[in-house]
């Protein structure tokens, strides 16, 4: 017996609701889907730039003395493709398809925080926009995507490119923050009743590990381009060798930040190669919970590893080996998947489409790359090729078989369920043929010219070195590769009209997603099969042969019918804010005033506070799920408890505070290693720090985060009007301290460009400082909220968020405290 999913098919107004509003309702949506959407056009448009930049390199380096770029423009050019293809390529197309599927794939009607998930993608537009405006505006960054200090720094670089890239990093840093939390909230929220997170979908499970890895690793970097502006633009010297800076302290934290960055552009492409493969070898997935577990650790060995791409910096030779050690490690839970995959396939009936194409093409080539990848881990090794064509080939070979072909792999799998229409298989397969063969002939050359010595982001070279062939070759295949991605722009757009309707499960699948029409309609979801495996559409169309039995024992085809949850559907009209887009526009003002005159700054921030306090102000969209009727598996119990535990604000909180404990320590890491490099501390000339008045301040923002438990733990009794009182009794107490800190800025004896002396204090106190101004401005906020008539009373979610974030930011005082004045 078999059971069709499409008979449960809601009748299809779904489409209907999904067009309604005419196109500025794209501007101000918060459904998940749209946002995907928006993701994934925005991206692929950037990747066909991304693209004709390398193939305008490819073209320079063709033959040997070629003039076509100059080599400013070609320094431009290669720091363009690399950053593009990056932050603006395959980061957004990933986070795209996490917000079109997690929510499909869980059963739920959209994200944890719907106008934060808006905010995210606009926010990515206005990085966008920063890095390419200084095309136009002024010359583009040419320092290389990982721009390395003191290249970066005024002496070096004058021109204003960098300023725009180090804004734009920030920009960038600050919406995949956004993006990774309110994908983790979601995924431990709002999981319907039954998925337990072992039976949650690998591509969504790899996302939450993901987005760990993102909160973890991109407050690095924003410390890194920080300090940078602070030197390029305050007079510190954070990285200034002369002025008693450390160029080393810029790779320590970039690279802290950039190797795991290559695990987040990864592993969700592996995640889709997950979901793939199984379907197309009609098989479960083999391993799965060996898979998940090699995930994680990937993840974590990626924080472990850094400094393999310092190893020509001359660090001390037992971290070298520490993290040459570390590397190779990581080539083990990688070889698990891929054995994983391999088992998975191992006699399954393959069906030949153009994802598993893909599949099989990523697994052939990835090897490559991860092999190569652990040469490179081989410290002598390494010394020789540093700085040449073997490491471009490696990492692209890294890079586009892991994550472009699984992705590729994905858009030919997900695209029906997006449009409601196929792909056509036939340009796929000219397409993969294109991409696996353009692939070889482009980068398995440069391991050859990298091991004749070939060095890399050098806009031309000599003939007579035997490089010419090689480098020819790299460019023909280069344009095939090019020919390829037109054949995929073609065929998506002309699929999008002319393509075979899909229905709804057109590879006969497993996964939620599947369980709704194609596109599905705005709630997602008017139905939801009970929950008892990994493949609940599996069991729903298999009763016979279930994964997993109901508690009740195998279930008549009439029972599973009454086990198919009929969902409350939400209201038609799709919630719609036009806060978001205004927010990060205003983000982007400031940034151009930034780079302008501080005035337009100080105008666009306060626009951004007045944006974000209506935000406040605004009713919230609907909770984004409602759990099935009749469907109470008993083990869920446990689940829901572990979930109950935090409100989705206080959880939000939790998570942005495990960025922001990365953040200063990227910064404190910053001070404590420029201060052991100083001779004498503090430097001559300059004076010590007076403790007696900052450990008064001290003190009172102690008893501020006392008060301001206590004013909690009042609200959670409904003892509203103590609430009122202490609540005002923590702001004050916070706001002396700030005044203090204020009052000891105006009487110090040094400044912020002192050297490092007066870099590191003013930077580290002046962070925390505006963290402390935060905290203070949501409290007011909160505290306001008391006296309004009619209204309601502030709950005790937002209470509770602020107040541990307050909390936090008094535990990182005491920190810096010890560190600035008592040490
Ligand atoms: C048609 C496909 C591609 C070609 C022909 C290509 C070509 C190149 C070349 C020639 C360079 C070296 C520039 C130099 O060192 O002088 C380069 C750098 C780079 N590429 Fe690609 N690339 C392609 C696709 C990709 C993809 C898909 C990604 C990322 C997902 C990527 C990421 C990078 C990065 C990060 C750099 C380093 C840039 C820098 O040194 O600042 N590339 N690419
Ligand atoms: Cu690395």
């Amino acid at each position: 017996m078999s059971v069709d999913v499409n008979r449960h098919d809601p009748p299809s107004r779904g489409a209907a609701t999904y067009q309604a509003g005419g196109w500025t309702s794209w501007l101000t949506t918060t459904d998940h889907k749209r946002i995907g959407v928006l993701y994934i056009v925005t991206s692929l448009g950037f990747f066909l730039v991304a693209i004709a930049l390398a193939l305008l390199m490819r073209t320079q380096l063709a033959v040997a003395n070629n003039d076509f770029l100059s080599p400013q423009t070609y320094n431009q050019v290669f720091t363009m493709h690399g950053t593009t293809m990056i932050f603006l390529v395959v980061m957004p197309l990933l986070s795209g398809f996490a917000n079109y599927l997690i929510p499909l794939q869980i059963g739920a009607r959209d994200m944890a925080y719907p106008r934060m998930n808006a905010l995210s993608y606009w926010v990515y537009v206005a990085a966008a926009l920063t890095l390419y405006s200084s095309f136009i505006f002024s010359t583009a960054v040419d320092t290389g995507w990982f721009s390395y200090a003191p290249l970066t720094l005024p002496a070096y670089s004058p021109h204003e490119g960098i300023d725009f890239w180090i804004l734009f990093i920030i920009l960038a840093g600050m919406s995949s923050i956004l993006g990774a939390l309110n994908v983790a909230a979601t995924i431990i929220k709002l999981r319907a009743p039954g998925m337990g997170l072992w039976r949650t979908p690998l591509f969504t499970i790899t996302n939450f590990i993901n987005s760990f890895l993102i909160l973890a690793a991109m407050p690095s970097l924003t410390v890194a381009v920080s300090l940078l502006y602070l030197d390029r633009q305050f007079g510190t010297s954070f990285y200034a060798a002369d002025l008693g800076g450390d160029p080393l302290v810029w790779q320590h934290l970039f690279w802290f930040f950039g190797h795991p960055e290559v695990y987040i552009l990864i592993l969700p492409a592996f995640g889709m190669i997950s979901e793939v493969t199984p379907v197309f070898s009609r098989k479960p997935i083999f391993g799965r919970t060996a898979l998940i577990i090699a995930t994680g650790l990937i993840g974590f060995y990626g924080f472990t590893v850094w400094a393999h791409h310092m190893f020509a910096v001359g660090l001390p030779f037992w971290f070298n080996a520490l993290m040459a050690g570390t590397s190779f490690t990581i080539a083990v839970p990688t070889g698990i998947k891929i054995f994983n995959w391999l088992a998975t396939m191992w006699r399954g009936s393959l069906v030949f489409t153009t994802s598993l194409h893909f599949v099989l093409g990523f697994i052939s080539l990835f090897v490559v790359g991860g092999l190569t990848g652990v040469t490179l881990a081989t410290v002598p090794f390494d010394w020789q090729v540093t700085d040449t064509y073997y490491v471009v080939a490696h990492f692209h070979n890294v890079l586009l078989p892991g994550s472009l072909f699984g992705i590729m792999a994905g858009i030919f799998y997900w695209y029906p369920k997006v449009t409601g229409r196929l792909l056509n298989e036939r340009l796929g397969k000219t397409q993969f043929w294109l991409f696996y063969f353009g692939f070889i002939a482009t980068f398995f050359p440069l391991y050859i010219v990298g091991l004749l010595g070939m060095p890399r982001r050098v806009y031309t070279w000599d003939s007579g070195q035997s490089w010419d062939i090689y480098n020819l070759i790299s460019s023909i295949g280069g344009f095939v590769i090019g020919l390829g991605v037109l054949v995929f722009a073609y065929n998506i757009v002309v699929s999008l009209r002319k393509g075979a309707r899909a229905g709804n499960d057109p590879w006969d699948a497993w996964t939620l997603e599947w369980a709704t029409t194609s596109p599905p309609p705005h709630e997602n979801f008017q139905m939801l099969p009970a929950i008892y495996s990994a493949r609940p559409l599996w069991d729903l169309k298999h009763p016979e042969n279930p994964d997993a039995v109901a508690p009740e024992g195998v279930l008549s085809a009439a029972q599973i019918d009454n086990r198919i949850a009929q969902l409350e559907a939400e209201p038609e009209r799709p919630y719609l804010s036009s806060i978001p887009i205004l927010v990060a526009m205003g983000l982007l003002t400031v940034v151009a005033g930034m780079l302008l005159t501080t005035e337009i700054v100080v105008i666009a921030a306060v626009f951004v506070l007045g944006a974000l306090v209506a935000w406040t102000f605004q009713p919230a969209p609907a909770p984004a799920i409602s759990p099935p009727v009749g469907v109470d598996p008993p083990e869920f119990d446990r689940e829901v408890r572990l979930r109950e535990r935090f409100d989705s604000g206080t959880l939000g909180v939790l998570l942005f505070v495990f960025s922001e404990v990365i953040f200063f320590t990227s910064l404190i890491y910053a001070y404590v290693d420029l201060r052991m490099s100083q001779m004498t501390w503090p430097p001559e000339g300059l004076p010590d720090l007076e403790i007696g008045l900052t450990a008064v301040a001290t003190l009172f923002l102690i008893s501020s985060g006392v008060a301001a438990h206590y004013a909690l733990i009042s609200l959670e009794h409904q003892h509203k009007q103590r609430f009122r009182w202490v609540l005002a009794l923590a702001i004050v107490l916070g706001a002396t301290f700030l005044s203090i800190q204020g009052y000891e800025y105006l009487t110090a004896d040094f400044g912020i460009s002192d050297g490092v002396y007066g870099g590191t204090f003013f930077t580290l106190t002046g962070f925390h400082g505006a963290h402390v101004t935060a905290g203070l401005l949501a409290f007011l906020l909160i505290w306001a909220r008391t006296f309004k008539k009619g209204g309601r009373f502030p709950t005790e979610h937002a209470a509770r968020g602020v107040t541990y974030y307050w909390h936090f930011v008094d535990v990182v005082w005491l920190v810096i405290f010890t560190l600035v004045y008592l040490w």
